[in-house]
């Protein structure tokens, strides 16, 4: 049973500080074949359309290190300090009496997730390190290893229970770096013999997963967690007795082999447009998972909601993360940030609960769009400084259409310009850190997806919407710190007649900056054209990390259907990876 791929592609990227790009074989190992909601899966899902939002905890032995071993700080995802400070087994386990997470309140955190205005909470009950942190028969475990003495995840579950939030468990069910046989983990038994899989699996894995099913009361999730090589009748197993003792807990794909009730994306995806199916965005409040004691790259009240109604918008539900410290609190900040986002929601609970996916099928310039029966609601987090609000390509008329103000609403009026619906806002923006907007439709509004560019804000079009002829597109998946992903998508392998190529409305005629972003190596000129018949060629450098370049200006002499080109003239094409374009009206 190997790991290497994760160790390797983690290493490297760490080491070189370089995108690393995962083939898609590696993505499958981590985070699990992608399903399709299947019948019997449906009515389990309710809880999950409807809520659209829940919290996620890591919490393990890990805490009490808090990214820090000895005098080394190690600055990737926190739970994974053991494998890359390479601390022995011993070493790690010996950690455990020191951990006595005192200011554990189960009560407090239930709290923290009911003002954050989320639905259920996921807690790692034992993570790749091997720590359960439940009452189990295998002695590695915080009620019988550490001077805590108390089992935290009973009292989280009872504190869930009382408050009305769905509960469930993380569990590590393929890698354990403690357990001989688990994947990462011993080679050799204790008496010398080899270490095999099925040994974990027979006696750890699947005891284990009989405890938290049996123990905890009814589950709402048993999230397991990078299936990597695990043979499939093992996951099938598991999957089966999962099922029959917790009928209504769903499974999330990272089980492995299809076996999950919904999919599971990357780990921070929010995806750029929108996907069909039960699926869900797991993410984190700041960068590491676990409680590090430097991360303070922490997610505002604008960020989160940015990336929760990002997520609904592309018709997903959001899982986000907090990494209790070493003494069993949320940090302060995650809380904060939380709480504000929390209340935003509980002004606007339709943005969120219950929510459609946006009609756009991606967000727009200045915020996002959700549904809620045949009403659409706007989510305006960059409002329009001049008071008009571009909406493209939607030709069916409001019945109403309103702002909401402290207090109520307010009637907005609206413009019509071809295929735009141009809202007239009040000034300034009524609330932050976004507005909403509401539009009542006699039925529920058709859409054209064609991009719009608006002479009041920025345009960006990534790769991902656009046409490619003679060259690759493909979304990817890189870490930027050890653990920390990032996604996009690019359009690579140019040859000399290559060309990327968008269809954009273009609301107002004039001059516009254009913007390139893109990676490759060295000196790297491209060429833009036009339906119009412009051209334009210009050169910038190129390094190994996405980066935004001012192109310079390009014109359209009248408003209406464009295209705009792409071509790569001067570069290395091998390593040229195109990731968007961004256009903004010049003043
Ligand atoms: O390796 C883990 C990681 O530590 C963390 O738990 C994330 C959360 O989604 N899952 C794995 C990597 O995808």
């Amino acid at each position: 049973m190997k790991f290497s791929f994760l160790r390797s592609s983690l290493a490297a990227a760490c080491c070189l500080s370089l995108p690393l790009i995962a083939a898609d074989e590696e993505m499958d190992k981590m985070w699990g074949e992608k399903t399709v909601r299947s019948a019997a899966a449906t009515a389990k899902l309710a809880v999950f359309d409807q809520g659209n939002y829940g919290m996620f905890i890591h919490w393990g032995l890990f805490s009490h290190l808090g990214g820090q071993w000895g005098d080394k700080t190690f600055y990737g995802i926190g739970e994974w300090i053991k494998r890359e400070m390479k601390i022995g087994d011993k070493e790690y386990m010996a950690i455990a009496p020191k951990f006595n997470p005192a200011k554990f309140d189960a009560k407090a955190i239930v709290k923290v997730a009911q003002a954050a205005g989320m639905k259920w909470i996921i807690i790692t009950a034992k993570h790749h390190e091997g720590f359960a942190m439940f009452k189990s028969a295998h002695p590695f475990n915080i009620v019988d290893a550490t001077p805590f003495h108390r089992d935290p995840m009973a009292e989280l579950a009872a504190a869930c229970r009382e408050a009305g939030l769905g509960f469930g468990f993380y569990y590590s069910h393929n890698q354990d770096w403690t357990a001989p046989g688990g994947s990462g983990g011993p080679k050799l038994n204790d008496d010398g013999s080899p270490a095999s899989f099925e040994h974990y699996f027979r006696s750890k894995c699947f005891p284990q997963v009989k405890e938290i099913c049996s123990n905890y009361g009814p589950l709402s999730f048993v999230w397991f967690d990078t299936p990597g090589d695990m043979p499939k009748e093992l996951v099938q197993e598991l999957a089966a007795y999962v099922r029959k003792a917790q009928p209504a807990a769903l499974l999330c794909s990272r089980i492995g082999h299809g076996m999950g009730d919904y999919s599971s994306l990357g780990d921070m995806e929010v995806p750029p447009r929108n996907m069909p199916g039960a699926w869900e965005c797991c993410d984190t409040t700041n960068d590491s998972w676990s409680y590090a004691w430097y991360d303070q790259n922490w997610k505002d009240s604008k960020e989160i909601l940015r990336r929760l109604v990002g997520t609904v918008g592309r018709g997903g539900s959001y899982l986000l993360n907090v990494g209790l410290d070493g003494q069993g609190v949320v940090p302060p900040e995650a809380a904060k940030f939380l709480a504000a986002a929390g209340s935003w929601i509980a002004k606007h609970p339709d943005i969120v609960y219950g929510a459609g996916a946006s009609p756009w099928g991606r967000a727009l310039p200045w915020g996002d769009a959700t549904t809620h029966g045949k009403d659409l609601n706007l989510t305006v987090f960059d409002w329009p400084v001049d008071g008009r609000l571009y909406l493209p390509g939607i030709s069916a008329e409001p019945s109403q259409a309103s702002v909401v103000i402290p207090g109520g609403t307010q009637p907005i009026t609206w413009e019509r310009q071809g295929s735009w619906l141009i809202l007239k806002l009040p000034m300034p923006m009524p609330e932050h850190p976004a507005s909403v907007v509401k539009l009542s439709f006699a039925t529920p509004p058709q859409v054209d997806q064609t991009f719009g560019l608006a002479p009041n804000g920025p345009l960006h079009l990534s790769v991902e919407f656009s046409d490619v002829l003679k060259a690759e597109k493909k979304r990817i998946s890189w870490m930027e710190k050890f653990g920390e992903w990032k996604h996009a998508t690019q359009v690579s392998q140019w040859q000399e007649s290559s060309q990327v190529s968008w269809d954009v409305e273009v609301a107002a005629a004039g001059d516009y900056y254009l913007e390139l972003c893109y990676r490759g190596n060295g000196k790297t000129a491209w060429e833009i054209t036009t339906d119009e018949g412009l051209k334009r060629q210009n050169q910038q450098s190129a390094g190994p990390i996405y980066q935004s370049h001012g192109f310079g200006l390009i014109s359209f002499k009248t408003a209406g259907r464009h295209k705009i080109c792409v071509r790569l003239k001067e570069g290395d094409a091998a390593a040229s990876s195109l990731e968007s374009i961004s256009l903004k009206r010049a003043e």
